[in-house]
Order: structure tokens, then C-alpha cells, then sequence
């Protein structure tokens, strides 16, 4: 059984985020999520969430091409869990490229293309919901 994992907060659930899971589930038999925990989304990537940790986890348990989901809670937990998880392909998205070539000791790295028109950033902002800084600086990356 070739197993896949792949990283990430999930908040707001859109298309985008679908089209990669989807992508990631083709690339083997067995598809992890590590979804980012309330606090390391907070404390590490300056993120606050619309929905929490445990709403996001159903909404992605509830996804035909996943078939585990486990909490990220650092930077650092990646190879630890390549290794207790056997896993042989490591996929996120191409906003990463380069990020995770460490791991290309321990398993196959893949960058996928994003899906450019959508993101959980442009919801929040078009729907005026208040911007976390992560929020505000991806929407200055955007404009810029
Ligand atoms: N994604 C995508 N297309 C979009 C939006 C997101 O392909 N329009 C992908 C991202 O590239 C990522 C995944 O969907 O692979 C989840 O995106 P986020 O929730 O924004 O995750 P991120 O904050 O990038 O967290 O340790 C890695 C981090 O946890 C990744």
C-alpha cells in the first residue's frame, strides 16, 4: 500500500483544497492529513481559524480521498511522522516548492500546482471577515 501525506490548516473549505486532496489520494492508495492544531495555526503561522481544529478534522474525515487525519503541531513533526507512518510520497502545494526538500532523505517529495483563483485568504477578505496578520500579509502577497 503506497501511503501519501500531506499538510495544512483547511479553514473554509474550498475547491482548492479538494483539487489537492484529490491530486495527493492519485499519487497512492493511502491518503494522511495532518491538519494544523488552533495553536500552532496561532502560535506558528500567525492564523486564526473560522472553524476549529476538531470542525476542520470532520469536515476533512468527511472527504472520500482521506483516509486519516492526524494533528500537526509543529514545523518539526514531519519526519517523525514520514517515518511512524511509513509513508512513501510527501505532496503540499506548490507555494512550498523548495520548503520540504528535506525530506527527500525519507520519501518522495511532490509540489503540486495550486488552484490560483481561490483561497481561504480572498473568502475571508470578500466576505469582510476580520483579517488575522497572516491574513492581511497574504493579501498584500496577493496584490502585490
Ligand atoms: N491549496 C491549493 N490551492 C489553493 C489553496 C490551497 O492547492 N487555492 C493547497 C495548499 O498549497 C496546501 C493545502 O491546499 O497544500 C492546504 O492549504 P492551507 O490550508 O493554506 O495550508 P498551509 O497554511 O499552506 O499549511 O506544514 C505545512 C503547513 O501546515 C501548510
Amino acid at each position: 500500500m503506497k501511503k501519501v501525506i500531506t499538510y495544512g490548516t483547511f479553514d473554509l473549505l474550498h475547491y482548492g483544497h479538494i483539487n489537492l486532496l484529490r491530486r495527493a489520494k492519485a499519487l497512492g492508495d493511502y491518503l494522511i492529513v495532518a491538519l494544523s492544531t488552533d495553536e500552532f495555526n496561532w502560535n506558528s503561522k500567525q492564523k486564526k481559524c473560522y472553524f476549529t481544529y476538531e470542525q476542520r478534522k470532520q469536515l476533512l474525515e468527511s472527504i472520500r480521498y482521506v483516509d486519516l487525519v492526524i494533528p500537526e503541531t509543529c514545523w518539526e513533526q514531519k519526519i517523525s511522522d514520514v517515518r511512524e507512518f511509513k509513508v512513501d510520497t510527501f505532496v503540499i502545494g506548490d507555494d512550498w516548492t523548495g520548503k520540504f526538500d528535506f525530506l527527500k532523505d525519507y520519501c518522495e517529495v511532490v509540489y503540486l500546482p495550486r488552484t490560483p483563483e481561490i483561497s481561504t485568504t480572498q473568502i475571508k477578505k470578500e466576505l469582510g471577515v476580520s483579517q488575522s496578520p497572516a491574513d492581511k500579509r497574504a493579501g498584500e502577497l496577493n496584490n502585490g
